[in-house]
């Protein structure tokens, strides 16, 4: 028996002493799909400037290759997040069959509805009906590329606010922001969701059109059942409690998705998992609980939540920091996954304050690196994928790209 043989048996006796199925675990773990951003791959930086690296893709296309790598060598990334126009091509059906021939999917579409002159003073809430017509089209437009790549999801992400008090009428925004979704929202076929990103402040500053959680919440419910929330774990204010978010909105039917990412001080765009990855934890745990109390007919359950990342490596290579991203998921849905969660609704009947915590916690603590090499080893991934992808000599491989690739 090798090392990591015993180390991965101690673990299963250890687990199911403490009453866990690992192999319902395991099949959890090889069922976790998470979206990579296609803009992940390409140059990005701070606001001062955008650094240039060398073998950065140059066209959607490229992406979309690097992108195969860290599924190939993670198994749980099938499929890449697009951001129009910074992937606009001449044929997205040549995109798509370039994605299928990759053993990818295209997901989430994500308009721009902040990149152009027109928008300095926002775009589905600009005061000037031309400005916003031009905003519904882009998102009309954004809704047949995702017809056209068989895509379900487009997520909204809304730079609008002011800078000034008033600047413009925050209720009248408000208004127009409900009228131009309900137009985009008629347009969606009904296999579609509209996922409503929101964020605190950036880059308006004195308000944000949609602020937090309860006003993306309610325009997600004024619309109807295809609009959910999309949670973006770096969007909150210093302290906010992002689990209850996630609880509330789960219980609620109305989450939709993550944009994955952490952040110490702002929108920072950090790797997930790199600064809080116990907060990471405990959004899973706060998943897992409500699934579980579905399957017992507790509550409903809110399923198919998109998983996506959406950070900025600016210092970082971009290939290994979105696997370095994606393992830290696994990592810690793998932790959440052993929390015995019968364990800590005994302790919270009793009103056992210490001991249901300890029920959350005792998970955390486990080392689950043995636990997830078998997973790799049975999905014929590597047990390393971050030693395979730098063994495999791709980062040599794309260096005749050169530098000057695509950038947001
Ligand atoms: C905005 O900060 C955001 O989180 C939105 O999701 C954008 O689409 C994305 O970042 C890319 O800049
Ligand atoms: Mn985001
Ligand atoms: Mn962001």
């Amino acid at each position: 028996m090798s090392m990591s043989d015993s180390a991965y048996s101690l673990f299963v006796q250890q687990q199911t002493d403490r009453g866990i199925d690992v192999e319902q675990v395991k099949a959890r773990l090889k069922e976790l799909k998470v979206e990579t951003p296609s803009w992940g791959y390409g140059d990005s930086g701070t606001r001062f400037k955008v650094f240039k690296q060398v073998g950065v893709p140059r066209n959607p296309f490229e992406k979309l290759d690097d992108a195969a790598q860290v599924h190939r060598l993670t198994g749980i990334c099938p499929s890449v997040a697009l951001h129009i126009p910074w992937d606009k091509v001449d044929d997205y059906d040549q995109l798509q069959q370039h994605a299928a021939s990759l053993n990818l999917t295209l997901g989430a579409i994500n308009p721009n509805l902040f990149q152009d002159d027109d928008y300095i003073f926002g775009s589905l809430c600009n005061s000037n009906p031309a400005i916003r017509r031009r905003a519904v089209e882009h998102m009309l437009e954004c809704i047949e590329i995702a017809r056209t790549v068989n895509s379900s999801i487009i997520s909204l992400w809304l730079a609008d606010g002011t800078n000034y008090p008033g600047q413009d009428s925050i209720r009248g925004r408000k208004h127009r922001l409900l009228e131009t979704l309900t137009e985009v929202y008629q347009a969606l076929d009904p296999n579609m969701r509209l996922l409503i990103e929101y964020k605190f402040f950036e880059p308006a500053f004195y308000h944000t059109d949609l602020g937090d959680w309860g006003m993306a919440y309610n325009m997600a419910l004024k619309l109807g059942d295809q609009a959910q929330v999309l949670v973006d774990t770096g969007h909150h204010a210093q302290g906010t409690n992002v689990e209850q978010i996630v609880a509330y909105l789960l219980d609620e039917q109305k989450l939709g998705g993550f944009h994955f990412n952490n952040r110490k001080y702002a929108d920072d765009d950090l790797i997930v998992g790199s600064v809080n990855p116990y907060e990471l934890f405990l959004i899973f745990y706060q998943i897992l609980d409500a699934h579980a109390d579905a399957n017992k007919g507790i509550q409903q359950t809110a399923e198919n939540i998109a998983y996506m990342i959406d950070q900025s490596h600016c210092i970082e290579p971009k290939i290994p920091a979105m696997i370095r991203s994606v393992l830290n998921v696994h990592t810690q849905y793998a932790k959440a996954l052993l929390i015995n969660l019968d364990e800590v609704k005994a302790a919270q009947e009793k009103q056992d304050v210490l001991g249901a915590e300890n029920a959350v916690r005792e998970a955390f603590e486990f080392d689950v690196t043995p636990l997830l090499h078998v997973v790799r080893e049975e999905m014929g991934v590597p047990i390393n994928p971050m030693r395979a992808y730098l063994e495999s000599g791709y980062a040599d491989s794309i260096k005749p790209r050169g530098k000057g690739g695509a950038s947001w």
